[in-house]
């Protein structure tokens, strides 16, 4: 999994604080033909449509129509038609994979994400699921006075989440990882003042579920929780907005709390936030 390769500065100041040091050069950048897109933009307005009406009847029946629509992995097409919600400079030449296109936290709500883990003022962010970036890009935007590391254990997504931080000018702002996340928790010495978590949910079928389990996920949700706490109590974890909230709340030990948050773009939920140990 890990690359052997010589140390540039970066590297040697990720071996100075323990941190595993690994790269990948190659990309798989993603390609989308015109048929597809003009396909999209049917889907998104039905969408739009949906979250501007008001009227009881109209939303029935615009409810109906979407239970009907089958969940289907690989047709990415709606994620396409929302390609600037995920990143509002996608023409610079954005690189996302298939998995990414239905996991990458849409930009404004990484954004607010970000400014919220702020207030906690941390030094160091680690995000060990960063995918191609989304999360990444706006804690590194958020403030200059933080160090963010971000992993993934797919080595293409972190070839591609450089590219897209370089994208937005902050590339050099965060050190770069190839890893499996548990064996990043037991490796890590340095201290980590907050932990954003956003692992795999199982991909779209995670709503064909009435209520999501944190046990549904892979890596286990709980497993994942538990492995943070190890590192830091300050964890925010983006999570199923169909998760079970009782789940989220067995998570704390007596006497903590937990803020949950539900992310709204254009007026529909996407996704939730829990907040341990981040206070305002
Ligand atoms: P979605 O439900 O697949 O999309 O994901 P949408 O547009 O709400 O679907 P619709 O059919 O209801 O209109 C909603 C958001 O959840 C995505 O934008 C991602 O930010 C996030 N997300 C989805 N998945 C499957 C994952 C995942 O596996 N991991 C993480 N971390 N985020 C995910
Ligand atoms: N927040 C990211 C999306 C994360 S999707 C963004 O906005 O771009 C979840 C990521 O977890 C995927 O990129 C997947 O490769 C990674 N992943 C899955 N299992 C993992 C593990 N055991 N350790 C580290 N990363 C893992």
């Amino acid at each position: 999994m890990m690359e052997s390769v010589a140390l540039n500065d970066e590297q040697e100041m990720m071996a100075a604080m323990g941190l595993p040091i690994a790269f990948s050069s190659s990309k798989r950048p993603f390609h989308v033909s015109d048929d597809e897109e003009d396909d999209n933009v049917r889907e998104d307005d039905d969408e739009e449509d949906e979250c501007e009406s008001t009227v009881g009847s109209t939303r029935k029946r615009k409810r109906n129509k979407k239970k009907q629509r089958k969940i289907d992995p690989n047709n990415i097409s709606k994620y396409y038609a929302q390609r600037y919600r995920l990143f509002s400079l996608f023409d610079e030449g954005i690189q996302l994979d298939h998995e990414s296109w239905y996991s990458t936290t849409p930009e404004e709500i990484a954004k607010h994400i970000a400014q919220k883990c702020m207030k906690s003022q941390p030094c160091v962010i680690l995000d060990p699921f960063c995918g191609v970036g989304g999360n990444i890009i706006q804690f590194a935007l958020a403030s200059d006075q933080i160090m963010v590391i971000a992993s993934d254990i797919d080595p293409y997504k972190v070839t591609m989440a450089k590219h897209n931080a370089k994208i937005y000018g902050v590339q050099d702002r965060i050190s770069f990882l190839v890893d499996d996340f548990f064996r990043l928790v037991d490796q890590i010495n340095c201290k980590i003042d907050l932990i954003f978590l956003s692992p795999p949910w199982g991909g779209p079928e995670y709503l064909a579920h009435k209520e999501y389990s944190l046990s549904m996920m892979t890596p286990d949700g709980f497993d994942i929780y538990n492995a943070a706490r190890k590192l830091t109590k300050n964890i925010a974890y983006l999570l199923p907005r169909n998760i079970d909230n009782d789940e989220i709340n067995s998570l704390l030990k007596p006497g903590e709390v937990v803020e949950i948050e539900k992310n709204i773009v254009n007026k529909k939920t996407k996704t939730l936030t829990a907040y341990f140990g981040i206070s305002e």
